[in-house]
């Protein structure tokens, strides 16, 4: 009888999955703690390799990395798209390729769904209502409130909507107003500049900062004492994405909320590689489950917080 082993190749068991997967950069802690996931995941597996590049915020930067994954005939592409718009025409290279692109934590805009095949990630419209919802909760429905707004990258997704959300609820309280609202790139120096900006001109008429992200909302903390003001007290301030030194700043009675979104997604990227291979039938959007803190159950809560 045969007792030859099958060359590694028959089978395919040592062939490895190569995932291409094209980062945004490392603007913040959120971003750095996605970041560590994929590593992590794909870095323990030894069915996978992964080839990681890092696109210094710029879209061309990107579109060249997925022109390089099509070209070496990779497995799988996870984008993060730092823009919702302009892919088209490298969706449809990959796609001719016969690679699927998985879209990670950042939606795209294009006419044809099937330039993707899944998009893993938030719902950053319901992030924006909860942001706007929990302020009305904390403050006082019937109290005058004039906000700044610190919007995230000009044109992301993530900017995009979590303006829309936030703007939605606003809109429905005639107390509450955004009166001023510039982008603040999801930096924290950014962020910080930004908020010195309209301290400057509309000072003491401020009650309340809305930011994109944590790292921004900590740098408005620190120009808000700059200016002689407490953070959290004389002036509300609420962020989303949840990183520890957000939990710290709440602690620390700086922030007032965080609204929760998950970078862990690691996991749930090889799932979805995995199920694809398999020939399963993957959900459009694998969302993320998510939770607002502030108070003692963020206190409670930071011992514990992964990222
Ligand atoms: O909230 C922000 C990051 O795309 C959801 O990008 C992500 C956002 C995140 O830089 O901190």
């Amino acid at each position: 009888t045969e007792t030859t082993a099958p060359a590694a190749d028959d089978k395919g068991s040592d062939k490895k999955i190569v995932l291409g997967f094209s980062q945004i950069g490392a603007e913040s802690g959120w971003r750095d703690a996605e970041t560590q996931s994929i590593k992590d995941t794909f870095g323990s597996d030894a069915q996978f390799e992964l080839k990681f590049s890092d696109a210094q915020q710029k879209q061309e930067n990107q579109i060249k990395a997925i022109r390089t994954f099509i070209s070496q005939k990779v497995d799988a592409i996870a984008l993060a798209p730092v823009v919702e718009s302009g892919w088209e025409t490298v969706l449809e290279e990959a796609k001719a390729a016969n690679i699927p692109v998985f879209l990670l934590d950042r939606t795209v805009k294009v006419s044809d769904e099937s330039l993707y095949t899944s998009f893993i990630g938030s719902d950053f419209v319901l992030e924006g209502q909860n942001a706007a919802k929990t302020m009305m909760e904390l403050l006082g429905a019937d109290k005058k409130v004039n906000i700044v707004e610190l919007q995230g990258t000009v044109g992301a997704s993530a900017a995009n909507d979590r303006q829309k959300g936030f703007q939605e609820i606003v809109d429905g309280n005639p107390n509450y107003k955004i009166i001023k609202s510039q982008t603040g790139d999801f930096t924290r120096a950014k962020g910080k500049e930004v908020m010195e900006a309209f301290l400057k001109s509309d000072g003491k008429n401020i009650q309340a900062v809305y930011a994109h992200n944590d790292d921004m909302a900590l740098g408005a903390i620190q120009a808000i004492e700059e200016y002689g003001l407490k953070p959290g007290t004389d002036i509300f301030v609420v962020s989303v994405d949840g990183i520890k030194p957000a939990f710290e700043a709440i602690r620390d009675g700086k922030l007032n909320v965080t609204v929760e979104c998950n970078p862990l997604l690691g996991p749930q990227l090889k799932q979805a590689i995995l199920d694809f291979k398999e020939g399963k039938t993957l959900e459009k959007w694998i969302k993320s489950d998510e939770d607002v803190y502030f108070g003692q159950k963020a206190i409670d809560a930071l011992p514990n917080r992964l990222y």
